[in-house]
């Protein structure tokens, strides 16, 4: 995968500064000061300030850190990759549109969510002004780690959204969608499940460690309330109307009594489901920008997948694990029954 420019310094103590860089030789420094995964081929990740970034998103995440000014009336989705990002983007953009669009003539009809709310991470660097010329408010996303935001995102008013999703199924989810972005066979033979489990133990997968990254949007949301929602993808499917009720809140977009009379809320919830966008001409056949087909965002949308996949002592290991690591925060997830 191509690797695009750098544009900062690395920091040589941690390796983790963010300073101008001029040329090839510093970027090369950079990325050799950083600790790396390779996956495959020229495809890695560096652990960079404590999260293990994918290459091709590297630069991206440097330059949002360094450049990405937030507005107060921004809406962040954050979330570790397959944790119900798709299905917030479109929850969140069809809320925040809905006096905009009439219901059955909402983009998203025809547009995957990840077409309608920019992914910071990669796209603010190629088309920076598309990003800055949008119009009030700004719904974007990112996969980085609370600590890695854009410091402004932090300090102004902008509210964000964060979604996790139980560990097990997350990780069932990510191993799937390595086999969907490369050549199933060579993704296979690289990446048995069993290694990809390996590797996430040690923290190691897209924007890992896994327990470092709920644990900081989840510290953050309970010292800033009002700026921080945390949500679970179980919770969601639990109860996804009452979850589309208290986003709109949270996002200043209450719905009206009319509206509830109406079943607008309901209506958001059916058109937003994973049925409803996955049975779509344009999520069935349509592809993103970057070659990616829309279709590998809607795999089997259930909470419990993991149980066909994983073996039992795998399953206790990773819920042992993360429960240590989660230990005393008061975050946990519930625990994902195998079947016998
Ligand atoms: P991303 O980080 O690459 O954007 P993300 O959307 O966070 O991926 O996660 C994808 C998961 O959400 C998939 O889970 P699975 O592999 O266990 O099936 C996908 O099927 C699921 N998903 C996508 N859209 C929805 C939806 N509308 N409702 C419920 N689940 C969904």
């Amino acid at each position: 995968m191509h690797m695009e420019k750098i544009i900062a310094s690395p920091n040589s103590s941690s390796g983790s500064g963010v300073e101008e860089l001029t040329n090839n030789d510093n970027i090369e420094e950079l990325l050799s000061s950083l600790p790396c995964e390779k996956l495959w081929d020229n495809y890695s990740l560096y652990l960079y300030q404590g999260c293990w970034v994918p290459s091709i998103f590297l630069n991206g995440v440097i330059y949002i850190q360094k450049h990405f000014q937030a507005r107060d009336t921004d809406i962040i989705l954050a979330s570790i990759p397959k944790s119900g990002t798709t299905w917030l983007k479109a929850l969140i953009f069809t809320i925040v549109n809905r006096s905009r669009y009439a219901l059955s003539e909402i983009p998203l009809l025809a547009s995957n969510p990840h077409e309608l709310v920019p992914f910071l991470d990669n796209s603010y660097m190629k088309n920076r002004s598309s990003i800055d010329n949008l119009s009030s408010p700004r719904i974007l996303s990112t996969h980085v780690p609370f600590a890695l935001l854009p410091h402004s995102t932090v300090t102004c008013n902008s509210r964000i959204v964060y979604t996790c999703r139980n560990p097990l199924d997350q990780l069932v989810s990510y191993w799937h969608f390595l086999l969907a972005l490369y050549p199933e066979q060579t993704t296979m033979r690289l990446f048995p499940l069993e290694k990809v489990f390996e590797m996430a133990c040690q923290g190691v997968q897209f924007y890992g460690p896994f327990w470092k990254h709920v644990l900081g949007y989840w510290k953050a949301s309970l010292e800033q309330t009002g700026k921080i929602l945390f949500l679970k993808y179980e919770d969601l499917e639990e109860d996804v109307n009452f979850h589309v009720k208290r986003l709109a809140e949270f996002l200043g977009c209450p719905f009206s009594v009319d509206e509830e009379r109406r079943g607008v809320i309901k209506a958001i919830s059916k058109l937003c489901s994973f049925d409803h966008l996955k049975n779509l001409e344009v999520n069935k056949s349509g592809k993103l920008p970057s070659g990616h087909a829309n279709s590998t965002f809607f795999r089997k949308g259930k909470v419990g997948d993991s149980r066909n996949y994983l073996t039992s002592s795998m399953s206790n290991h990773l819920e042992k694990l993360i429960e240590d690591k989660l230990n005393g925060s008061g975050l946990t997830f519930k625990k994902i029954i195998k079947s016998s």
